[in-house]
């Protein structure tokens, strides 16, 4: 069982991250698989399923990361914590890569390289599930090779370590929240964002990233903060949740049939 081989050949599963440069990603915090197999097609470059704050459990994890399988559709899982079970749990379901929140320090980040990669840079155990729907499970050296294991910047602790984190071996992308990091720094999003000094918070993302030849990628959440991003220089950015997605279409229906509905006066 769980022959590394199984499925498709490893020739037909070219080294391409999930997270690319020039990629629009969509957050998908809700846990319904027709849904998600429905955006999916819609031309996003990347799906993270969120089950950190979705209501993304172990299950829907898996139902959803065999629809995915199953359209070809390139996703990662930002997980609940730092937890080598549900890191684990979610390559076994065929994620690229994971998003890991809530980076206090050097040692959360070693402990998200520790549950990511296979021996001998981590402790990943071997069990991936992907076979069991005739996927693709690529042996441990390949899927260490390919995996994304991307730490989220989104607290004072992870931004003070941010040049020690971006030099760790494993960790290949840096994943601003900007929310979060705004709380944490007590400063406003829209300030946040606005700072594009060297010295800034994004700025030092950035400049250690760029120092440890690794790439960075942001949350917008809603399109509106994505050229706020772009400005800075991010290029891998989670543009849309699913949640803004529906407020969006519902605004634009509503605005498409205001002139056949006149209001009564
Ligand atoms: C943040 O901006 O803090 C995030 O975690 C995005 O979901
Ligand atoms: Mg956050």
């Amino acid at each position: 069982m769980y022959a590394p081989s199984s499925g498709p050949g490893a020739d037909e599963h070219p080294e391409r991250p999930a997270i690319g440069p020039d990629s629009r990603g969509l957050w998908l915090m809700g846990n319904d698989v027709d849904l998600a197999r429905r955006l999916a097609g819609t031309g996003f470059d990347w799906i993270a399923l969120d089950a950190q704050h979705g209501a993304i459990d172990r299950s829907a994890l898996v139902d959803l990361g065999r629809a995915l399988g199953d359209v070809g559709t390139n996703f990662v899982v930002r997980v609940p914590g730092i937890d080598h079970a549900w890191i684990g749990a979610s390559l076994d379901a065929g994620a690229a890569g994971v998003v890991v929140p809530s980076i206090a320090s050097l040692e959360d980040a070693r402990h998200a390289v520790r549950a990511t990669y296979y021996p001998p840079l981590g402790e990943r155990s071997w069990g991936p599930l992907t076979p069991m729907w005739d996927g693709y499970a690529p042996d441990a050296e390949r899927a260490n090779a390919q995996v994304q294991c991307a730490v989220m910047i989104e607290t004072a602790g992870a931004l003070d370590a941010v040049e020690q984190i971006a030099a760790l071996d494993g960790v290949n992308l840096l994943f601003l929240g900007p929310v979060d990091l705004s709380l944490s720094l007590g400063l406003g999003l829209d300030a946040l964002l606005a700072d594009d000094s060297p010295d800034g918070p994004v700025g030092r993302i950035l400049a250690a990233a760029r120092r440890h030849d690794i790439e960075v990628a942001a949350f917008a959440g809603d399109p509106s903060r994505v050229p706020a991003l772009r400005a800075l220089g991010i290029d891998r950015i989670a543009v849309a949740t699913d949640i803004a997605l529906v407020a969006l279409g519902a605004r634009a229906v509503l605005d498409l049939t205001e002139d056949t509905y006149p209001r009564s006066p």
